[in-house]
């Protein structure tokens, strides 16, 4: 494909000199600005399959050109997102949707584009063609033994083929959940729901991990059997040491303070991994940090905080994923925008004078606290960012290359101006 290393290259030798400045100048205005560079440098975040095509409402769909047609494009695509950022090693795969027809084959694919698979999603929020029974009230949560026997199977299938390829962990996501009162007995959804994942965590490797993902509604809009962060406790508890919470950032309630929920979920052992996106109203998948860009950087101070607490790697110790849908911008340039905005909420968090901040909360020195948490967010720290894509061999501005490189019209040329995605 278009986009080789010279591309990067010359694009970056335009912006060295201005680059250099702000590099330096951000190096004497912190303490270890080489110490974050490597953090960063070491930070992969996860890029879902089904993010690459256009999005769409229940209102309609507007899809781009050029987007990818079957699995191997998708690694195409993300391989791309990673040359330019040396940020998005890792792709997450869904089922069916990813089906992979010849794992070794795709498997070297990956290898090739350096990436690595992480968490597998499995799918009984959908019929698909063919399907013996269907999920239109609830998989796992459902009063039919033998629609909960094909989800359990559906889950089983997926960590088969998370095997073939390397993937680590399983993630799984139950739309299951009642539209209106009386629809439902909640204990006895909740018990078939606990049965279901353990016998799916039954057949987990043993150095697998499954992540329980909850949402407060949609498509249900009464109740949702894996609802909120203790529904997701509870079942991760009772399932076992493998099994954690998966938190995404837009299936809150209003308001909820989602940090307070990752401090307590890592204190515990349970925060297995994320699923980054941004959101004004609901579950809106947006761009992160696009709306709320320092509730991200409060979520990173706890995130960090709580993994030094308890000596987990930040880069390898939980599950880092981005779940955005794109409905108005090119899914490439909006994923690179999200990458960039996790790394710059990290780089802030590393920022935060964690000694000045423990002194302020023992003396009850509310504003101190504030002024010391704000003073990292108000740092510009884009020159530390774009370091260490440069060290790791990335461009500086990925999406000035990416724009420069006109990559969408040859993805066009290549694909075809109408082309589907499959997924969401
Ligand atoms: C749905 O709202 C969840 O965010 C899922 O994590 C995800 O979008 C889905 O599994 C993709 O198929
Ligand atoms: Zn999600
Ligand atoms: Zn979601």
């Amino acid at each position: 494909m278009q986009l080789e290393q010279h591309n990067i290259q010359a694009h970056n030798e335009q912006a060295l000199a201005a680059h250099q400045r702000a590099f330096a100048y951000i190096s004497g205005e912190i303490p270890d600005a080489e110490g974050i560079v490597a953090r960063l440098a070491d930070f992969q975040v996860a890029i879902p399959s089904w993010a690459l095509g256009t999005g769409g409402t229940r209102f309609g769909r507007f899809p781009g050109g050029g987007e990818p047609r079957n699995l191997e494009e998708k690694i195409a695509d993300i391989g791309l997102l990673h040359r330019l950022n040396r940020s998005s090693g890792a792709i997450s795969l869904h089922i069916p949707w990813d089906i992979p027809s010849n794992p070794a084959h795709i498997k070297a694919l990956a290898a090739q584009q350096e990436l690595r698979f992480d968490a597998m999603n499995s799918n009984t929020f959908q019929d698909q063609p063919g399907q013996a029974l269907s999920y239109k009230f609830g998989s796992l949560q459902n009063t039919d033994k033998a629609i909960r026997r094909q989800a359990v199977e559906h889950n089983l299938e997926v960590i088969r083929h998370g095997v073939e390829l390397g993937s680590e962990s399983l993630t799984v996501w139950l739309s299951d959940g009642s539209c209106f009162p009386g629809q439902l007995n909640f204990r006895q959804a909740f018990e078939n729901t606990l049965r279901g994942l353990q016998e799916i965590y039954a057949a987990l490797p043993a150095h697998w991990k499954m992540f329980v993902e909850y949402k407060a509604f949609e498509p249900n809009f009464y109740s949702t059997t894996v609802g909120d962060w203790g529904q997701s406790y509870l079942y991760a508890s009772k399932l076992g040491p493998q099994a954690y919470t998966l938190v995404d950032l837009g299936h809150h309630l209003p308001n909820a303070n989602i940090e307070q929920i990752v401090a307590l979920l890592l204190m515990e052992g349970k925060l297995g991994g994320f699923h980054f996106n941004d959101s004004k109203y609901g579950d809106d998948d947006l761009t992160v940090g696009s709306i709320k860009p320092y509730q991200l950087f409060l979520i990173f101070c706890e995130l960090v905080e709580g993994m030094d607490a308890r000596g987990i790697d930040h880069a390898t110790g939980l599950g880092w994923m981005i779940d955005a849908s794109h409905n108005v911008k090119d899914p490439l340039e909006d994923l690179l925008q999200s990458v960039e905005a996790i790394m710059l909420a990290y780089a802030q968090a590393l920022l935060v004078d964690r000694k000045a901040l423990t002194a302020a909360q023992a003396g009850h020195d509310v504003a101190a606290a504030q002024e010391i948490l704000q003073k990292a967010f108000r740092t510009d720290v884009r020159a530390l960012a774009a370091e260490a894509r440069l060290r790791a061999g990335g461009a500086l501005n990925p999406l000035g290359v990416y724009r420069a490189a006109n990559v969408r019209a040859e993805l066009i040329r290549e694909r075809g101006a109408k082309t589907f995605a499959t997924g969401l």
